[in-house]
């Protein structure tokens, strides 16, 4: 096949509707099969805003997105989904069972795929433990989750749906360590041809990164693996050193 799940950021600017001045500017990057780009920077830097233009959350005025050289604006959201799928930085449950909440987005999988993802999202062991395994009910919100919990079924709900393109946008945050580590290297053989965008916090998270691309205030300051941008960006280093 074809190679599938190429993504390409060609010089975008992008203002929220409304706003006086982008929160973007003169975004350039390419993120290809196999590879992960990592995306860091202080908050408010746009990290979430460059992900979101993608799945076409916003349209862009300047510049363009392409996906496999398709700008999106000419793909509707339906055909993007089935190939990005992405875990939001407050990722949402909704009032039902464990298993209507993976299979939001494709109702076809099979139970054995959806304990596949619950165990390489690190969520195997606590939904075994409820009494009603998959059909365990989530309240409204996932209230009766933990938040790491509930990050790790969206992250699940991600890898059910199969997709080309991974987004994940802070994904790891509420995990310790531990299980941090664990996720990563579970994630990383199953996704090892898919396209991985990933914003972190945790420079552990993503000095294996194949790119880092630090964003300060809506502009990519610096780029590299994580030892070359020791070696050159400023910026990095103090994300490094706090
Ligand atoms: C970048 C503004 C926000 C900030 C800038 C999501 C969102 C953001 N903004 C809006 O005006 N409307 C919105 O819907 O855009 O924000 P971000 O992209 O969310 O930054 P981040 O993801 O790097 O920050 P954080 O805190 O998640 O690390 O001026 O007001
Ligand atoms: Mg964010």
């Amino acid at each position: 096949a074809a190679l599938e799940g190429v993504v390409e950021y060609r010089n975008v600017t992008f203002a929220y509707p409304g706003a006086e001045s982008p929160v973007l500017s003169n975004i350039s990057f390419t993120a290809r099969p196999g590879e992960t780009v990592a995306i860091i920077g202080s908050t408010g830097a746009g990290k979430t805003s460059l992900l979101s233009l993608l799945p076409r959350l916003y349209d862009i005025a300047e510049g363009e997105v392409l996906l496999d050289g398709v700008p999106v604006s000419d793909l509707d959201r339906a055909e993007i989904t089935k190939r990005v799928a992405m875990v939001p930085q407050r990722p949402y449950l909704f009032s039902g069972t464990i298993e209507h909440n993976l299979r939001f987005g494709k109702t076809e999988a099979t139970d054995q795929e959806l304990w596949d993802a619950l165990q390489i999202a690190q969520g195997e062991d606590f939904v075994r433990a409820k009494k009603n395994g998959l059909n365990a009910r989530i309240a409204q919100g996932g209230t009766n989750v933990s938040g790491g919990q509930r990050q790790r079924l969206c992250i699940a709900r991600a890898l059910v749906t199969r997709p080309k393109v991974y987004l994940f946008d802070d994904s790891f945050s509420a995990l310790d360590v531990a299980t941090d580590a664990r996720l990563r290297a579970a994630l990383k053989r199953t996704t090892a041809d898919a396209t991985v965008i990933i914003v972190a916090q945790r420079i552990t998270t993503i000095t294996d990164a194949d790119q880092i691309l630090v964003l300060d205030n809506g502009r990519i300051v610096d780029r590299g693996t994580h030892e070359e941008l020791l070696e050159t960006s400023p910026t990095y280093q103090e994300i490094v050193e706090s």
